[in-house]
């Protein structure tokens, strides 16, 4: 089979989730940068593959794909590799539970609204707007209880690593290292005792952010 070519910038925590799954099912890939910094994004020739304009795009031989949940779930049944997800319909249930929750009431808070404002001010030296960061922490801590409520095993799913484990894992990764993140996290035990195994992953060190 060819090479299937992922778009996007490797900072990205999307892009992040499905390099963690290229990674995890030891395929080989071509990270294809988008320079979203610069607005590349939202430029013709990513919008051809993304008409929303979002990171990241996928391909391949020929078969186009957007939405990162779309996009693991392709690659965990096309390609060869330890299956990510479960064999009984509860299992995969909550593990799209989980995917749903991440995307619709996790990113928003932790990345948009308290991980990039930290991470600008760190990198610019400005100061964050800290009224709009305190104002996102009760979003933030909600989505980390409800998450924390439905865990019941060693993954997020269940008894074995899923594709839901890897599409948290980018964006915790970054909200630990914000104060916010750090505090909220030390209140959801289960969620940490999962990120402490996480992290030990050859997956999460092979895909680590890098700023130049
Ligand atoms: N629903 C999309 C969300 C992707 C998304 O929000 N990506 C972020 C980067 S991690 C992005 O494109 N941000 C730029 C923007 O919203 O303009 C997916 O699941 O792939």
């Amino acid at each position: 089979m060819a090479k299937p070519i992922l778009y996007g910038p490797q900072f990205s925590t999307y892009v992040r989730a499905v390099r963690l799954v290229l990674a995890e099912k030891d395929v080989a890939y071509d990270l294809h940068d988008v320079d979203m910094i610069a607005g590349a994004h939202k430029e013709p020739a990513h919008l051809a593959r993304h008409p929303f304009g979002k990171i990241p795009a996928f391909e391949h031989e020929g078969f186009l794909l957007y939405e990162t949940c779309a996009i693991t779930r392709y690659i965990d049944e096309a390609f060869q590799g330890p299956r990510l997800q479960a064999g009984d319909p509860r299992g995969r249930a909550r593990m799209v539970q989980y995917m749903s929750v991440i995307d619709s009431y996790a990113y928003r808070p932790m990345v948009q609204k308290i991980v990039i404002p930290r991470f600008m001010a760190a990198r610019t030296g400005k100061k964050a707007d800290e009224a709009a960061i305190e104002a996102a922490v009760p979003a933030a801590s909600e989505a980390l209880a409800a998450m924390e409520a439905l865990f019941v095993g060693e993954f997020l799913a269940g008894k074995a690593l899923s594709l839901a484990d890897l599409h948290f894992a980018p964006i915790c990764d970054y909200f630990r290292q914000t104060p916010e993140g750090e505090s909220l996290l030390s209140s959801t035990p289960k969620l940490s005792r999962w990120w402490s195994t996480m992290i030990r992953r050859p997956s999460l060190e092979a895909t680590a952010p890098s700023f130049g």
